[in-house]
């Protein structure tokens, strides 16, 4: 139970301060202005990309909600291990708010690092419902001059039509798109590597037959307006996402109005970058400039120099990075699809870069978060699993059936194929991924750690046929979600539940 004992005795046993943060998010429709055009959209407090929430380690934070979208909603807060009926899920830790309806989330910050918050009602963070949530540990020796919190996010709601419109078209299933004329080259991506791995699962559908989909040559599917067709990346293993986005944002901005900071040379930079995409990995560097990577979903990892790190949606990392004189690019380029995010430092001297001469790629050392290894004091002690629980990924973009473990998550039976733990156990997850694209995979309330030595992260990429063994300790009773972090492979189904039981 959300707000059983368990649950209270865990609540009691996070540090505290004493102190409260108290804030007010108001989730509404408002008109955002992109590339000089008015772009109606959701968010919060105005703006796409909310407020910045703020706090130390042992605080407080409570925030007040006021719903003033058409429809219900609930907000999540990513990566934090909080009290589970605060956790924003709708029908598992919580009724969702209805519209025009207020409600109060509070919860102590349990964990020190770089976070968000976003909606968990439907496809509503692919809008403007999210906003960075940053825990200070005071007791942090502060090795940089400036702080620059980034999130980044693939924008199309109210450009080119609305989340629900490219869920509608790509449910129809592949067929669909690919009967379109303009979406590129045959489509041929997303079959990239299919049978490599996967052996004949049952319900993968290879034939690759246009006439798969069903709905085939009805509504706006037939035009294959919103699917990426051949959108591939190497590093993410083939098929790298399924939805063609016009616009790359860099905390709510295009690169023709780029946000800015100013440092002084030989200062150095925290990178706080959060990837708040709903279908787009991001590879964030600068050209011809190290980055040194230091956190990852908030947790410390073993310093790494890089020359780009790879984030998939959900995920974060934090990073140094020292400022060279003149203007600093910071690039995000979308894995496998084109389309930039971009901001700059400037030192003052110099010309602003223009955008469309900055280099199309980011090369060299690129790593991401699930490469890391966990820093000594966060890794957790050797311990053999109590349980081991298998999901395998499944589903494929031809029927767009993403599930787990061969069945599609309904919020009408939440249970069915529920993960069961008990509190206390050294819980281990074994990702298997059966299908022909990548998937970051989140675990609600709970930090694990990959494989033996590996970082500590509540999101993780799962590229195609691979595994990714994670592992974690029970100790935040509740009913949590699991999911795939793409959107809309959520909202078709690739979602379940660890339960804590006994
Ligand atoms: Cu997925």
């Amino acid at each position: 139970m959300p707000t059983g004992p368990a649950v209270q005795a865990a609540e009691q046993a996070r540090a505290a301060t004493g102190r409260t943060i108290r804030a007010s998010l108001n989730a509404a429709p408002l008109a955002a202005t992109l590339e000089g055009k008015r772009v109606p959209t959701w968010g919060y407090n105005g703006a796409v990309n909310g407020p910045l929430l703020r706090g130390a380690v042992g605080d407080r934070l409570e925030v007040a909600l006021h719903n003033a979208l058409p429809q219900e909603t609930t907000i999540h807060w990513h990566g934090l291990a909080i009290e589970n009926s605060q956790d924003g899920v709708q029908d598992v830790t919580q009724k969702a708010v209805a519209a025009g309806a207020d409600y109060s989330y509070g919860f102590r910050l349990p964990h020190p690092g770089t976070y968000w918050y976003h909606s968990h009602v439907g496809l509503q963070r692919d809008r403007g419902l999210y906003g960075p949530l940053i825990v200070d540990d005071p007791a942090e020796a502060k090795d940089w001059d400036h702080e620059w919190v980034i999130v980044l996010d693939d924008w199309l709601d109210g450009v080119t039509g609305t989340p629900d419109d490219v869920l509608a078209e790509l449910s129809q299933g592949m067929g669909a798109g690919m009967s379109g004329g303009s979406s590129g080259p045959s489509g041929s991506g997303h079959d990239m590597g299919g049978m490599q791995g996967m052996g004949g699962m049952p319900g993968m559908d290879m034939g690759g037959t246009p006439s798969s989909g069903p709905g085939m040559g009805g509504g706006m599917g037939s035009n294959g307006r919103y699917m990426a067709m051949g959108s591939t990346s190497d590093f993410l293993g083939g098929d790298a996402g399924d939805v063609k986005y016009p616009l790359h944002l860099f905390n709510g901005r295009t690169p023709s109005d780029p946000d800015t900071i100013t440092a002084r040379p030989g200062e150095r930079v925290r990178l706080r970058i959060i990837n708040a995409g709903a279908d787009t990995a991001y590879r964030v560097g600068a050209p011809g400039v190290k980055l040194t990577l230091t956190h990852t979903d908030g947790f410390p990892v073993e310093h790494r120099e890089v020359d780009a790190v790879v984030l998939g949606m959900g995920e974060r990392i934090d990073a140094l990075l020292t400022v060279a004189a003149g203007w600093t690019p910071l690039m995000a380029r979308p894995e496998g699809k084109t389309g930039l995010a971009l901001g700059l430092i400037s030192t003052g001297t110099g010309k602003q870069p223009v955008p469309a001469a900055l280099p199309s790629t980011l090369a060299g050392t690129v790593v991401d978060g699930g490469q890391l290894t966990s820093a000594a004091a966060v890794r957790l002690p050797e311990k053999a699993p109590a349980v081991t629980h298998t999901v395998r990924l499944t589903g494929s973009m031809m029927a767009y059936d993403w599930g787990i473990n061969g069945r599609r998550f309904s919020m009408d039976n939440p249970y069915e194929g529920a993960l069961e733990v008990r509190q206390g156990d050294r819980v281990q997850i074994d990702f298997v991924n059966t299908t022909t694209m990548w998937h970051p995979m989140h675990l609600h309330g709970h930090t694990f750690q990959v494989g033996a030595t590996g970082a500590r992260k509540d999101t993780v990429i799962v590229r195609p046929g691979r595994t990714v063994s994670v592992a974690f300790d029970a100790d935040n009773p509740g009913q949590w979600l699991y999911h795939c972090h793409n959107a809309y492979h959520a909202d078709r189904g690739m979602m379940g539940v660890l339960s804590y039981i006994g």
